[in-house]
């Protein structure tokens, strides 16, 4: 009878291989480039689950449209997994694209431990939040709220009280959150995706027309706001 212990072993162990198997545990160039940093995850792909090809599509044009427009800044798109597919399939979309490896990277690592853990600085973060701006409800929403601590959503609700599919808004960390004093966020940018899931709010029906294109006047907004606050 296999126990937890056992299963968990297991997945540590093909993780360690996948790992062995990349050579490393991003694509890109992460050391050398002291640019402003956003790491961002993949918006809407998992409890909003929204294509993954199609969001792989959007986070390369998106990407490589405004690395086009800004100098000197940097993206990082972060997943907690050696196997994440959407991962896989923008570093594959990335080379054919020819994306500058040196300003736009993907790292596998908690977005709430880039620094600590990973050794990646990243002064923003962005968080694929819900319309109320809530903590909880699962996913890299409720591990950067956890992470901030109380901090973060007393100054969300100074910002804003709640976001339309395809904004973002952006706010400044307080000093006192562990997450600035840790890993040296000065700014968490929340953004709203598209939604796929019928039990969620904002539930799109399977439409991919506003879906996309809701998924890419997110990525602008969360690119220009990493403007307006890292520039
Ligand atoms: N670090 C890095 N990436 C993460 C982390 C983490 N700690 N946690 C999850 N991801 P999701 P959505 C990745 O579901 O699809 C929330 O409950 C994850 O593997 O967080 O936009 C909100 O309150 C995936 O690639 O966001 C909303 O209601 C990506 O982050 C709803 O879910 C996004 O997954 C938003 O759904």
């Amino acid at each position: 009878q296999p126990s937890i212990m056992t299963f968990f072993k297991k997945s540590a162990r093909e993780e360690n291989k996948q790992k062995e198997k990349e050579g490393n545990n991003s694509s890109g160039n992460v050391s050398g480039n002291e640019f402003p940093t956003l790491a961002f995850p993949s918006i809407s792909t998992s409890d909003f689950q929204f294509d993954l090809d199609k969001a792989s599509d959007i986070i390369i044009e998106s990407a490589q449209d405004f690395l086009k427009r800004v100098d000197n800044v940097r993206l990082a798109l972060v997943d907690l997994s050696y196997k994440s597919r959407i991962l896989s399939l923008v570093r594959e979309k990335a080379v054919k694209k020819g994306i500058d490896s040196s300003r736009f990277i993907t790292f596998v690592g908690d977005i709430t431990q880039l620094y600590s853990k990973g050794g990646l600085r990243c002064t923003v973060i962005a968080n694929a939040a819900n319309w109320r701006l809530r903590p909880g409800g699962g996913g890299v929403n409720a591990a950067i709220f956890k992470a901030a601590g109380e901090v973060l959503e007393v100054a969300t609700k100074e910002r804003a009280g709640t976001l339309n599919p395809g904004s973002a808004v952006a706010v400044p960390l307080p000093s006192a959150s562990p997450l600035y004093q840790r890993e040296g966020v000065t700014h968490v940018i929340h953004v709203l995706g598209p939604n796929m899931n019928p039990q969620r709010p904002n539930y799109l029906e399977n439409d991919y027309t506003k879906g996309c294109k809701i998924l890419r006047d997110a990525y602008s907004s969360l690119f220009e706001s990493f403007t307006s606050v890292a520039c």
